[in-house]
Formats: structure tokens, sequence, C-alpha cells
């Protein structure tokens, strides 16, 4: 079964706010912010939801950049991740239960402590392109296969 997540990278000149995940999916690592999407909600609301919930920060244009498959050795279930990118938001970035948030300059996004296939896409996004791809994962989330493609819009 597919299952819809979101993911947000909140960009502010030439820094990102990256938050420490603390507890879950893809804990111990800096990632950008979201989450399941909820029955009933469009993904852009979880989105907004997400970002406010894990990092107390108002979104409030966000543009779809990008779709990512997510899959893992033996496991059926695959996860469809809808990637945003906000440059337009309000508010102090808190911690929360989730996300420890810290700024980062964009020359010095910490790659090795995040997950391994954000390095592919992550400067696509930050290019101002967008993208759709699929990426699977064996033990320790190591990559075993992926494919990457840039695209003119996102469905
Ligand atoms: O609800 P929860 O926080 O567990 O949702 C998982 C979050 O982690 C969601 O925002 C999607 C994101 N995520 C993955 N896999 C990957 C990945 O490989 N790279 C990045 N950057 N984020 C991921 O689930």
């Amino acid at each position: 079964m597919t299952k819809q997540y979101t993911l947000c990278m909140l960009v502010k000149g030439k820094n990102i706010l990256l938050g420490m995940k603390k507890i879950g999916l893809g804990a111990g690592r800096w990632n950008g912010f979201g989450g399941k999407v909820e029955i009933g909600e469009t993904i852009e609301d979880a989105v907004k939801r997400e970002v406010y919930e894990e990092v107390g920060v108002t979104t409030h244009e966000i543009e779809q950049i990008g779709i990512l498959e997510f899959s893992f050795e033996g496991q059926e279930d695959v996860m469809e991740a809808h990637i945003y990118k906000s440059q337009d938001f309000t508010g102090e970035p808190k911690e929360s239960n989730e996300m420890r948030p810290k700024w980062f300059d964009l020359h010095a996004i910490p790659y090795s402590e995040m997950w391994q296939d954000d390095i592919f896409w992550l400067p696509l996004l930050l290019a101002g392109k967008k993208f759709t791809g699929k990426f699977h994962f064996g033990e320790n989330d190591t990559i075993l296969e992926h494919e990457l493609n840039e695209a003119q819009e996102i469905k």
C-alpha cells in the first residue's frame, strides 16, 4: 500500500532551517518538516499543519517541488513523500517533541547526518528545479537502488 507523507524545506535567503528528529522514523538525522497526511486532509493542509506542529512556524506560501517514493527491503508499504519548499513563513522556530531546529548556511548542509537520498535531490530543490524519483533502502537505511528525474511540473 502507498501512504502519503509531506516534507517541507524552509529557506530564508542563504539559510535553511532543519530539525534534528528526536523520535520515530529518521531519529538522529537532520531533516525538513513533515509527516503523514491525515484522512480528509489535503496535502497542502498537511504540510502547513506539520510545519506548525513540529517547529512553530506558520507558512504562508508553499511550493510543490517534487514527489519521491521511498521503499524499504522486505516491506510492502511504499511512502509517497510530497516535497515542498517555503520561503515565505513567519514565527520564531521553536523546539517540539519531535524536532530540535537549527539554521544552516546553504553551503554547510549536514548531508552526512541526513537521509542518504537528500544529497541527490536537495541541491536540485535549492537550485529551483523540480523532480520525481524513487529510492529503495536496505539495511541501515542504505540506498540499494534509485532513480531521479527533473520535471517541468509536478502533478
Ligand atoms: O510522521 P513522521 O515524522 O514519521 O514522517 C516521516 C518524515 O520523514 C516525513 O516528513 C517524510 C520524511 N522522510 C522519510 N524518508 C525520508 C528520506 O529518505 N529523506 C528525507 N529527507 N525525509 C524522509 O520518511
